[in-house]
């Protein structure tokens, strides 16, 4: 058959290599081709930006704003509205063209790239896009290094967007992203030029965590140790998911004495951690689990549903609920109504509202609570009896099991590990990996779970810091000299930058599964293996003893 599209940006691509007829995630050729384009706008608004900035000259904070919200609408999951990324390509061919312009008058000469020259129409788009897709690097171990470092820049774009959405900025980041996505079209890097730039966004990744969990806690407070109802109540309900607090804030504040519940989805459960959102009494829970079991849980939750970023599963044709799916921010889905701020970044959600209150109250799936809260400021709290715990040998081991979670059945490992786990060891985590073992019941350590949730995917900055705070407290020189293992899942992009940022701080002897990406070439994958002892999963029972917790 021929090959109509290439991705292999996540970890469930076709057969462990790439798809090529359909993706997996069920992103459609015309879509891969179109978020190709997108990209290749993008390569170019960069290149100009990158050599404006070079030559002093300012670059308009609309630049910013547009890079990362089209590196975010590439993520996995994030994005399958063709008309809404063909609008977008449009855009980016106009900002690409008024920065060329800007050059041209400031007498600033640009490089010569297919990148800028590209005039074509919009009927061009898709015999443009088969020749500016991942394939257009020929050598794999180029595009190795190449494809992780856009990853990781889609990763920390999307945290960045969120910390925007709240007003915290850093122009430091988009000067990187832009940089970054510059110097991998325009010049001829070597492998260990590109190894640097690897090990570069990592740290940009780092900024961009460290950024959007100040813009967090000092909108929403700290979070703080908090029993999430995990049943349902008896008024209808609104279901929101993805990793946006601001769109959870104007949600809470416009349902308020309306009637209507407001319960979470999958990486939103960690919203009910802040201080800020406990006031409102409609804040009922969080409905479900993690992201790929939504066409069940959307169907029996009955109420609409608003998507603030990834994880989108296509619905079923036969699935009851498409005319009850919003979507927001960088999301889209056809045939989904889009929520568009205005000029002020405000979204209306009356239309939501009104369709919520003639739906019938979620149907109940589970009943009990779930635990969470344990980012760094609780934890830092927590500390004095953390290291008695671990002075007295009550607790062993920290095991990192923090990132993302997926569909398919081989990451019943988690669960297995989890469970197979001494109960003198305790779990770190963020991300919805943890619905794989956050309602097994695992019992605390004199009073510390051993489940400690600090958050979204975003919060393992959270446990970076943990992880730094005990090395200082315990006075090691080195890090990985802490009683700590890190098991980590992967599955979309954010989880790239999570883990780029993790080696950039110095974390060594990290696991990453269940499988190994794709995108990363076996030569790459030795030398990533040799600089950082980065490793894969195999089973249970000998990882433990890898990992030296058994
Ligand atoms: Fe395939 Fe993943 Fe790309 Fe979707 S995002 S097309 S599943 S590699
Ligand atoms: Fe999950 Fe998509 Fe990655 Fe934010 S919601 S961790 S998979």
């Amino acid at each position: 058959m021929k090959e109509n599209m290439f991705c292999f940006q996540c970890q469930e691509t076709a057969k462990g290599t790439g798809c090529t007829v359909k993706g997996v995630c069920g992103k459609m050729s015309s879509t891969s081709a179109m978020m190709d384009m997108l990209l290749f706008s993008v390569r170019g608004i960069a290149i100009v930006a990158n050599t404006l900035r070079n030559g002093h000259r300012k670059i308009d904070e609309k630049i910013n704003r547009f890079i990362v919200d089209a590196l975010f609408t590439t993520i996995t999951n994030a994005n399958f509205d063709d008309q809404r990324i063909i609008r977008l390509i449009r855009k980016g061919m106009e900002l690409r063209n008024e920065l060329i312009n800007q050059a041209l008058q400031a007498g600033i000469p640009l490089p010569e790239t297919d990148e800028l020259q590209w005039q074509g129409t919009e009927e061009e788009y898709t015999a443009k896009a088969s020749q500016v897709g991942v394939l257009r690097e020929t050598d794999e171990n180029l595009r190795s290094l190449k494809e992780l470092t856009l990853y990781g820049l889609k990763g920390m774009a999307a945290y960045t967007e969120h910390a925007m959405h709240l007003g915290f900025n850093d122009e430091s980041i988009h000067t990187f992203i832009q940089q970054a996505l510059s110097d991998m079209t325009t010049q001829k890097l070597t492998v260990p030029e590109l190894t640097q730039l690897v090990l570069e966004t990592g740290k940009y990744g780092v900024s961009a965590m460290a950024l959007l969990d100040k813009a967090n806690t000092q909108s929403y407070g700290n979070p703080e140790i908090t029993k999430v109802d995990i049943g349902v109540r008896s008024n209808p309900g609104i279901l929101i998911s993805g990793h946006d607090l601001k769109d959870l804030e104007e949600l809470l504040e416009q349902t308020e004495g309306t009637g209507v519940d407001v319960y979470t989805h999958s990486e939103m459960l960690p919203a009910h951690y802040y201080p800020a959102f406990k006031k409102y009494s409609h804040f009922a829970g969080n409905y479900g689990n993690s992201w790929w079991r939504q066409r069940e849980e959307f169907e029996t939750f009955n109420g609409p549903i608003y998507f603030t970023t990834n994880c989108i599963v296509p619905p079923l044709p036969s699935a009851s609920y498409i005319n009850r799916m919003y979507t927001g921010n960088s999301t889209g889905y056809p045939g989904c109504k889009h929520i568009q701020e205005n000029t002020d970044g405000y979204k209306d959600f009356s239309e939501i509202i009104a369709q919520a209150k003639k739906c019938p109250p979620p149907t109940e799936i589970e009943t009990g609570h779930i635990t969470g809260g344990f980012a760094h400021n609780q934890v830092v709290q927590l500390a004095p009896q953390i290291i008695e715990a671990v002075r007295s040998g009550a607790i062993r081991k920290f095991i990192v099991m923090a990132g993302c979670d997926g569909r398919m059945k081989n990451r019943e490992y988690y669960t297995e590990f989890a469970e197979a786990l001494p109960k003198n060891t305790v779990i770190l985590t963020a991300g919805c990996a943890k619905y794989r073992y956050n309602k097994l019941g695992l019992g605390d350590i004199n009073g510390i779970p051993r489940v400690l949730d600090a958050g979204q995917c975003n919060d393992s900055y959270s446990l970076a810091l943990i992880a730094l705070k005990l090395k200082e407290i315990f006075g090691l020189a080195n890090v990985n000299d802490l009683p700590i293992a890190f098991n980590i899942a992967w599955y979309e992009q954010k989880a790239v930058i999570v883990l780029l940022a993790l080696l950039s701080l110095g974390f060594k002897n990290i696991h990453i599964g269940p499988t190994l990406p794709a995108f990363v070439s076996p030569a790459i994958l030795n030398a990533l293996a040799e600089q950082f002892n980065l490793g894969g999963i195999t089973d249970v029972k000998q990882d433990l003893q890898r990992l030296h917790i058994a």
